[in-house]
């Protein structure tokens, strides 16, 4: 892979000519298939770049808290209310270990933090959308969770250790996430016709956005090329797109819903689907901040973060007397 990817273009990937003997050392071991630690040397770009991606990854976990959060007092039974809280609490727990594997990496969850509520880090595009109804419960489950299992599966394989193995565990909530979102399609789907109506349109409308969640189109991702020769991307954006595609488009059919995008057909001799790329256009909008609910989002973390102000100070005041105390004795 390594190989092909230097020969790419303009891929920005340095040739082995190009490198130092320490950076082909490293390229040597991430050819072999070693995991790299965090005290181990790595390039100051492939640091750079897990942080940038693991921090994206770790604030999409905590933004995308939002959306769903939103419908847990209005769940419409006790037992689908317990189970909307379990997953969005394990979402916060997703973005724990993300932080944590990130701070390996030398940056402070605090400095992440701040980050993302000045608006200077992303997050996934996908929560820049509103859950208008019920159904969003549903296909938010299936679609972005299926979506996200299917490029988190991939990065259990990812070279940085302390990413690879947060992604293990990671994978098997999303795969409860994914079937719990499933469930609640099947029962619209086959409910009475208007929450067949609204398992239909919560569908048509999130379709284009999860096909957002892999990043742009290949030929306009920046980062793939290198990320791929670090095997901190296993797969390209089209690659893992085309996945969710022919994994999804199975599944619209058993739920006897509409295709939401009536281009889809199997193209017999690949075995894949060809689908309509979403409007690009729109994702760069949504993630230059110009989403439906880039605001609201930005602005229900930042009351968050002030609300726990208090709380991190008595933790710090906490700590600093039990310090002074031991020091003390
Ligand atoms: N949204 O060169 P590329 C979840 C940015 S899972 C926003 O292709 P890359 C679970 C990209 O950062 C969702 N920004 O970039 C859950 C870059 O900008 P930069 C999170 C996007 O990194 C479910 C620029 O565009 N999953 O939340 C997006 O090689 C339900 C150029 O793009 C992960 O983060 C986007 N969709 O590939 C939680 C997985 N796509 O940084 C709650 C790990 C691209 O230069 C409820 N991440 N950009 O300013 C990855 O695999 C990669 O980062 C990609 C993007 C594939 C997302």
């Amino acid at each position: 892979m390594y190989a092909q990817m230097v020969k790419t273009a303009g891929s920005g990937v340095k040739s082995r000519e190009e490198m130092t003997q320490e950076e082909r050392d490293f390229q040597d071991r991430i050819d072999r298939g070693e995991k790299i630690e965090p005290k181990d040397w790595m390039p100051d770009d492939y640091r750079k770049t897990l942080i940038r991606q693991i921090g994206q990854h770790a604030h999409s976990e905590i933004v995308g808290q939002l959306p769903e959060g939103n419908w847990i007092t209005r769940a419409p039974t006790l037992e689908r209310k317990a189970i909307l809280l379990a997953k969005v609490q394990d979402e916060a727990g997703h973005g724990l270990y993300l932080y944590g594997a990130a701070e390996t990496l030398g940056v402070s969850r605090d400095d992440l933090t701040e980050d993302l509520l000045a608006g200077r880090m992303k997050y996934s595009s996908i929560f820049n959308y509103p859950t208008l109804n019920w159904a969003d419960m549903g296909a938010v489950g299936w679609l972005v969770d299926g979506a996200a299992i299917i490029n988190q599966v991939a990065l259990q394989r990812t070279s940085y250790g302390p990413y690879s193995r947060a992604m293990v565990r990671i994978c098997k909530e999303e795969s409860f996430h994914a079937r719990q979102g499933y469930h609640i399609m099947m029962k619209m789907a086959n409910g009475t016709p208007d929450q067949k109506r609204m398992a239909q349109d919560a569908l048509n409308r999130l379709w284009f956005p999860a096909l957002m969640m892999f990043g742009p189109s290949d030929k306009d991702s920046v980062h793939t090329a290198q990320s791929m020769a670090w095997r901190i991307k296993m797969d390209t954006n089209d690659e893992l797109r085309q996945k969710f595609v022919d994994q999804t488009v199975p599944q619209i059919e058993y739920l006897g819903l509409e295709l939401p995008d009536p281009g889809i057909t199997l193209n017999k001799d690949t075995g894949h689907y060809s689908y309509a790329d979403p409007d690009w256009s729109e994702f760069f909008d949504v993630i230059k901040g110009n989403g439906p609910c880039n605001t609201d989002r930005l602005a229900a973390r930042n009351k968050a973060w002030d609300d726990g102000k208090w709380v991190r100070d008595g933790l710090m005041a906490h700590a600093e007397k039990k310090a002074a105390r031991v020091a003390a004795e």
